[in-house]
């Protein structure tokens, strides 16, 4: 029997709900405020980007990023909530705009693996040995501007440059295949791995799967993380939606796409991942959301993911071996669609 799932939780994901045609809608919620219910809503963890852990941490020195660091510990530890991971914020900065790790100007590549190893020590200090790296700006708006072999090869030296500041640390890469950039190098957990195979301790590298990111790419999540799981290298999950290609929607879990919810959920269940890792949900309150009730397309993620859990455990195991056997495929199909509606 596998452990109860531990839910992880993003301050990204309580926002103000400004979208390129609109501003904000909702008040700032401050990041204490932020992680206050959690705990209520069933979260177990948070994940962070650096800044938010310390605020302009480019601009800190290392004692202020200890010391700011811990003390946002002693707030999450008081809250009972543990770090599930940290992610290095470039895209926001604007020395970032044409990428960090892949820039065309060393000196920002410089920066880009800096800043990251700033990110790697409040790791430390937060208690968590996982690193995230969404690759935001890691890509080209057309395809001249930079030079692609260079540019994965700036990416392997960049993972190595991490690993070596810290051995402990493990890298989980959050493929995409494009947002904000028209193409971004990598787009798929293939990729990601192939990546991870170059480093110079490929043990330390591994992925972190998003639902929409791998709609975005025309594949289907559930096998791109079973993928991952082959190769245990599935570290964590953003689940969410996403009605088609479109814009990054980050829509709540099952909204668009319960039968491709429901297969992430079985694989991730028939792989035990609630042994090794936790869920997270990388999702967005819908603009037309009032203030107070901003918080619904988080706790409704853990909602379905853990129906969807029991509608898991609840599939007749004969049933479907029986049409495994006889390859009627058309029957499970039914049997599958009958048993998500309860029927
Ligand atoms: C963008 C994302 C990011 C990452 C986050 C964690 C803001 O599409 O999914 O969310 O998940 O930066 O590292
Ligand atoms: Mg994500």
């Amino acid at each position: 029997m596998s452990k109860a799932y531990r839910f992880s939780f993003g301050p990204w994901t309580v926002s103000e709900g400004g979208d390129p045609f609109g501003p904000p809608i909702r008040p700032t919620v401050e990041f204490a405020a932020k992680i206050k219910p959690l705990k209520e809503l069933g979260f177990d963890a948070v994940m962070l980007h650096d800044d938010d852990a310390v605020p302009e941490v480019d601009r800190k020195s290392a004692s202020q990023i200890e010391s700011e660091t811990k003390e946002l510990g002693k707030l999450l530890d008081g809250e009972g909530l543990v770090t599930e991971l940290a992610a290095p914020r470039l895209w926001e900065d604007p020395r970032g705009a044409d990428g960090g790790y892949t820039a065309n100007d060393a000196n920002v590549r410089q920066w880009a693996i800096e800043r990251t190893k700033r990110c790697v020590d409040i790791c430390r200090y937060l208690g968590t040995d996982l690193l995230v790296l969404w690759l935001a700006r890691e890509g080209t708006y057309i395809r001249e501007a930079k030079n692609a072999v260079d540019a994965h090869k700036h990416l392997i030296d960049a993972i190595n440059a991490i690993l070596e500041h810290d051995a402990q640390i493990r890298i989980a890469i959050e493929p995409k295949p494009n947002e904000p950039m028209d193409q971004a190098y990598i787009p798929t957990i293939g990729h990601a791995l192939a990546l991870a195979s170059q480093a110079a301790d490929p043990s330390r590298v591994g992925g972190l799967i998003e639902t929409a990111h791998a709609i975005l790419a025309g594949l289907d999540p559930s096998d791109e993380m079973a993928f991952a799981l082959a190769m245990n290298k599935l570290w964590s999950v953003h689940l969410n939606d996403q009605n088609g290609l479109k814009f990054d929607q980050d829509k709540a879990f099952g909204s668009t796409n319960l039968r491709v919810a429901f297969n992430q959920v079985r694989v991730l269940e028939r792989a035990a991942f609630a042994d090794s890792g936790m869920v997270a949900f990388d999702v967005k309150a819908m603009r037309t959301q009032k203030a107070e009730v901003a918080t619904k397309h988080l706790a409704n993620s853990r909602h379905i993911f853990l129906a969807l859990v029991e509608k898991v455990r609840t599939f007749d195991p004969n049933l479907e071996q029986q049409c495994i056997t006889n390859r009627d495929y058309e029957q499970l199909d039914l049997a599958i669609l009958e048993h998500l509606m309860g029927s």
